[in-house]
């Protein structure tokens, strides 16, 4: 018997590519089940080529399920997971619930499959996709170099906020466009865009946003810290220094990060290129003279860490400077999401 699939959050953000991607994958599942709240129940959704209706989430819904992936707001995660847990599932949870648990991996396969194996609590987190994005393509530079510090700035996408950051941005477009005084000193973005700023602090059209997430300690955001913390526990290393500063711009879908990374021995560019070009779910588009960086508009859609503008800094000769770019809702969330879930329905099946 193939293992029963529960997607809870179908109809978010995140949730619809995932039945993208299970259309387009290697099926390795029997029954898929998709979840949602009630405001969503009896939608119909086209996953792996039928059509399934939305059921609410429910302890009986989860009967039956071997994997759970979860796609739902922290605190939704929080009530639910340990209850499809306790009906028999294992659950990869998408939220930040989870994540600093000592007692649930923080697992990206490329780098730290081998932690799968250990999972007391019955539940498996998916990383945040800012941290996604990057650390597929620092992970392989840290075995080769061994990492000291990361110093990043993001560049994060709206959709990265869920379907309504998206939305709120394409409504501020369609209300910011044709006015060419627009963001001059005589035209006022924000009575433009008027008082609707969805989730963001301020408007997202003509604008960046340094701020991402909730208020922490010491002024840092909660992404900021996430970035942070993530990133010590996926390579493993505990004191490793972290400096982010979390931005939102304009952008639809695809999260990007500005790198400063030290090692802890001399690197190259070349050197670093190689290394890159042989890393698993990364893909280098480092041709500047070319107009060839990875950019949002092309990561788009792809599975892929794009990484690009790979240059030694020029005052110390064992830090790298680059830029990444990936899809936030396929690697940053959805993608390795399945991945995880698919390496689970090997271990179940074998
Ligand atoms: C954003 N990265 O772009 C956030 C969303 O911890 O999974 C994801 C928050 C998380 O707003």
């Amino acid at each position: 018997r193939l293992p029963t699939l529960a997607v809870v959050g179908a109809t978010g953000a995140v949730g619809t590519v995932m039945c993208e991607l299970l259309t387009g994958r290697r099926n390795v599942w029997g029954e898929i089940r998709l979840l949602a709240s009630e405001r969503s129940a009896g939608r119909k959704v086209r996953c792996r080529g039928e059509e399934l209706t939305v059921q609410v989430l429910t302890e009986e819904a989860l009967d039956g399920v071997d994997v759970a992936m979860f796609d739902v707001p922290d605190e939704v995660a929080a009530h639910w997971a340990p209850i499809a847990v306790s009906r028999g599932a294992i659950v990869v949870d998408n939220s930040g619930a989870f994540r600093m648990d000592p007692d649930v991996p923080l697992v990206v396969p490329e780098i730290n499959p081998e932690q799968l194996r250990n999972r007391p609590r019955g539940i498996v987190a998916n990383a945040n996709c800012t941290t996604l994005a990057m650390i597929v393509a620092v992970a392989p530079l840290h075995r080769e170099y061994g990492l000291r510090e990361l110093v990043l700035a993001s560049y994060q996408a709206a959709s990265g906020a869920g379907q309504i950051g998206a939305d709120t941005l394409h409504d501020q477009l369609a209300k910011a466009a044709g006015d060419r005084l627009l963001g001059s000193r005589t035209g006022d973005v924000r009575q433009a865009v008027g008082d609707d700023l969805g989730p963001f602090p301020a408007p997202l059209a003509l604008n960046v946003v340094p701020w991402a997430g909730s208020l922490a300690d010491g002024g840092w955001s909660s992404e900021e810290m996430k970035m942070r913390n993530e990133s010590r526990k996926i390579l493993g290393l505990r004191d490793l220094k972290v400096s982010a500063t979390c931005v939102r711009v304009p952008v639809v879908t695809g999260h990007s990060v500005a790198v400063h990374a030290v090692f802890a021995t001399e690197i190259d560019a070349e050197g670093a290129r190689g290394v890159l070009r042989n890393a698993p779910g990364v893909i280098v588009v480092d041709d500047p003279a070319a107009g060839e960086f990875p950019m949002p508009i092309d990561a788009v859609g792809t599975d892929p860490s794009w990484v690009g503008r790979i240059r030694r800094a020029v005052d110390d000769p064992r830090a790298l400077d680059f830029f990444v770019t990936g899809d936030n809702l396929r690697k940053g969330a959805a993608l390795n999401t399945a991945q995880i879930a698919e390496l689970l329905a090997k271990t179940l099946t074998a």
